[in-house]
């Protein structure tokens, strides 16, 4: 499982302001990101939350840009989940939106929690969706990475 080697975050959170972008496509596994996310900022004591969704993985970077342009965040959450279909769709969706978070990310200076799920199955991103049954959370992950990176970068 990709998840191996994965450190455990303890971060406080208290008083951050975050905003959790959200993809509308494969509805389960996303309920499930949104739901792990929520439960990390939660545990970390975060308590300014703004939720907004997207059609899909595709329009994370645009959202986000908006987002970090702001100035209102701390940090933010992108969310989504690609699967893999017949179509080079697939390595599309995933680029532009692995690319675009990171070029939002570096260009802004603001940390992005990565929770988008690139995956071959449904039952592959079911695993990692942090819903009963699954191994792991990949939306408690992206939380949880956003918060770190935003106290680390409080220090520099
Ligand atoms: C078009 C498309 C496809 C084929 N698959 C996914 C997917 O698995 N996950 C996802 O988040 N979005 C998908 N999309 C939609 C694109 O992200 C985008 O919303 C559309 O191309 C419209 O710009």
């Amino acid at each position: 499982m990709s998840g191996a080697g994965a450190p455990a975050l303890d971060v406080d959170g208290t008083g951050m302001r975050i905003a959790v972008v959200s993809a509308l496509w494969h509805e389960q596994v996303m309920d499930g990101l949104r739901a792990g996310a929520d439960r990390a900022l939660e545990r970390a004591g975060t308590s300014r939350i703004t939720r907004i969704t997207v059609p899909g993985s595709f329009e994370l970077p645009v959202a986000c840009a908006r987002l970090a342009r702001s100035g209102r965040y701390d940090a933010l959450v992108a969310l989504g989940v690609v699967i893999r279909g017949g179509t080079p769709h697939f390595e599309y969706v995933c680029q532009a939106a692995t690319q675009g978070l990171v070029e939002v990310s570096v260009d802004t200076g603001l940390p992005i929690g990565f929770g988008v799920l690139t995956c071959d199955t449904e039952e592959q991103a079911l695993a990692r969706a942090g819903l009963s049954g699954s191994v792991e959370d990949k939306g408690e992950e992206a939380a949880l990475a956003a918060l770190r990176t935003a106290v680390t970068l409080r220090t520099l």
